[in-house]
């Protein structure tokens, strides 16, 4: 799972990718295409571990990468490579500039960059679709896949993005290998100025990214990027003055972990502590092999308890006293902060 940061040059990516990274990158114009793993904060792991004092605690990660926001020919919009390296990602992050700056032309204006990034993706799917339907009518390809391509098409030819369309109006299955742009799950990042990190979205831009299917969050870069480097209690202080609740990179890393529908589930013991990372819906046995493909191939059944029960009993042993303990099949859809231990023979 690879989330990209996307989005025109200048807009801050570098600089928030040094904030959820903890490394320091130079931020400027350009440099390299990047890749961090990321450590996901969870306050439930965080308690497990107290509880267990394990030999070792091991967070969820997730991969986040920087990708240069190099201009094409025209100077303004995305390079080919640009566009390419975005089509990599398994979602997206637009870092949205709303500050000054003083070596980018013009105000900062999101609504303007939000539409100019899904105007470059709609012609760059548009591109594919249209070579795709060339060889297809010159191959003779199945009547089916021609009108699939024709009608997605249509719904770029009208402006909409494909991510839009649900499972029942377009079977994805043609299309997966071709990385359409417009498909991608997207989120913004509203980068604003320190002064104005704790003003809301503003109404019309919030309007816009629902009408494509996108989700948003704000927050200020470079001020994060200076709290992140901060001792934990100053961080707090720190927070408090610019009228923030929590740092932009725990609710970065949520809402990113939302994007994808991914939920954590925990395996705990004197050994580890650890969270595991599924995409909800994912069933018990399939979950397991996250952990290890012996407890897939040999699964029995999962010994459940949820987060919030396990906390409120305090221990295994008094969570079975109670009968609370859940005894799931494999069919069993494991759930956000599900504990989970599985028997299985091989
Ligand atoms: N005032 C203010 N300046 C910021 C903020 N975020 C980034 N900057 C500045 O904007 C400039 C560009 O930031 P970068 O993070 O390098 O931008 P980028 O999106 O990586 O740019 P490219 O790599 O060229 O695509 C730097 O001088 C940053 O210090 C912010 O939240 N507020
Ligand atoms: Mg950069």
């Amino acid at each position: 799972m690879r989330i990209g940061l996307v989005g025109f040059a200048g807009s801050g990516k570098t600089t928030v990718f040094n904030t959820m990274t903890g490394l320091q990158i130079p931020v400027g114009f350009g440099g390299e295409l990047r890749i961090a793993s990321v450590k996901v904060p969870d306050e439930r792991i965080d308690a497990l571990s107290r509880i267990f004092s394990p030999k070792k605690t091991t967070y969820a990660e997730m991969v986040f990468c920087d990708v240069p926001g190099e201009h094409g020919a025209d100077k303004k919009g995305l390079s080919a490579k640009a566009l390419q390296q975005i089509r990599d990602q398994d979602a997206l992050c637009l870092v949205v500039r709303d500050f000054v700056n003083p070596a980018v032309e013009g105000d900062p204006d999101p609504l303007r960059d939000l539409e100019n990034f899904h105007t470059e993706c709609v012609f760059a799917d548009l591109e594919i679709v249209e070579r795709r339907l060339d060889r297809a009518r010159r191959e003779k390809a199945p009547k089916l896949e021609i009108d699939t391509f024709e009608r997605i098409r249509a719904v770029l030819e009208d402006g909409r993005p494909l991510r839009t369309l649900t499972a029942a109006e377009l079977d994805r299955g043609p299309l997966r290998g071709y990385g359409f742009l417009t498909d991608q799950k997207l989120l913004l990042a509203l980068n604003r100025d320190e002064s104005r990190a704790a003003e809301p979205m503003p109404d019309a831009l919030g309007a816009r990214l629902s009408a494509l299917g996108a989700a948003g969050l704000v927050l200020s870069a470079s001020v994060e990027a200076e709290i992140a480097g901060l001792p934990p209690d100053e961080q707090t202080a720190f927070l408090d003055d610019l009228g923030l609740r929590e740092s932009a990179l725990a609710r970065f890393i949520r809402a990113s972990y939302g994007l994808l529908d991914l939920i954590s589930f925990f395996t705990v013991g004197p050994d580890e502590v650890r969270a595991w990372t599924i995409r909800r819906g994912t069933r018990a046995r399939e979950a397991s092999g996250r952990i290890h493909s012996d407890l897939e191939r040999g699964f029995i059944r999962a010994e459940v308890i949820p987060y919030d029960v396990f906390m409120a009993f305090g221990s295994e042993h008094a969570v079975k006293e109670a009968g609370k303990l859940q005894l799931e099949g494999k069919e069993y859809v494991v759930q956000d902060g599900d504990i989970m231990h599985v028997r299985f023979n091989v």
